[in-house]
């Protein structure tokens, strides 16, 4: 399938809940905006945050059924907080239902939760937008967003960071890949590829 916006927009619209769809609009206008400003496809940028939650709202035992049938569990920490798995089913579902083949677009939904090291642009970019879409509210997010602004892949480092600190405070498990995300993105920073790509 070619991007379409309009055809991914109307997939979001019937699958979602208001709400959801709600935030997945606020997703794709600042991915957009953000991809505009650094440099990069804006239409990926849209479509990607369309798309990002489309299996969000899949009953738990229901993803993890997709997730073992499709074998996109790859670490023990995905069964045990299995709700960080809706971006791989996702872009599963996407690739082989509806024949989505923009390989950027379909790693930015399935790693817009968790990160990985190596992200492109476009993965950092729905990662972070996701976090500080306009209807997100705490105590930092404008920080985050100037930071977004500024500079990518140092905002997103700061994203991974606030991720970190509030699982940390809620007292729930780490994924190891948001660890190695964090890791990876602080690596770059210290090596000075920081700006390169952002
Ligand atoms: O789907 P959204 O709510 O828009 O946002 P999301 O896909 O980033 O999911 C956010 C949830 O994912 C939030 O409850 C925190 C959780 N999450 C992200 N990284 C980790 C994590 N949960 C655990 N246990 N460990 C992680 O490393
Ligand atoms: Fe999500
Ligand atoms: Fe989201």
């Amino acid at each position: 399938m070619k991007l379409q916006v309009e055809v991914l927009r109307d997939l979001a619209a019937r699958v979602l809940s208001e709400e959801r769809f709600r935030h997945t609009l606020g997703v794709a206008d600042w991915a957009e905006e953000l991809a505009h400003h650094h440099g990069l496809d804006p239409v990926r940028a849209r479509c990607a945050g369309l798309v990002h939650d489309l299996a969000k709202e899949i009953p738990i035992k229901g993803q993890l059924r997709y997730a073992r049938r499709w074998n996109l569990l790859k670490y023990p920490e995905d069964e045990l907080s299995p709700y960080v798995l809706h971006g791989s089913v996702a872009a599963y579902w996407l690739e082989h239902y509806y024949g989505l083949d923009d390989a950027e677009v379909l790693a930015a939904v399935a790693n817009h939760t968790l990160g990985r090291p190596g992200m492109c642009p476009l993965e950092m970019l729905i990662y972070s937008a996701d976090l500080t879409e306009p209807d997100r509210d705490f105590p930092k997010v404008d920080f985050l967003r100037q930071s977004l602004y500024d500079n990518l892949e140092k905002g997103t480092l700061a994203c991974v960071e606030h991720t970190l600190l509030y699982l940390k405070e809620g007292k729930r498990p780490i994924h190891p890949l948001t660890q190695l995300t964090f890791d990876d993105l602080r690596r770059r920073q210290t090596i000075g590829t920081g700006s390169k790509n952002a």
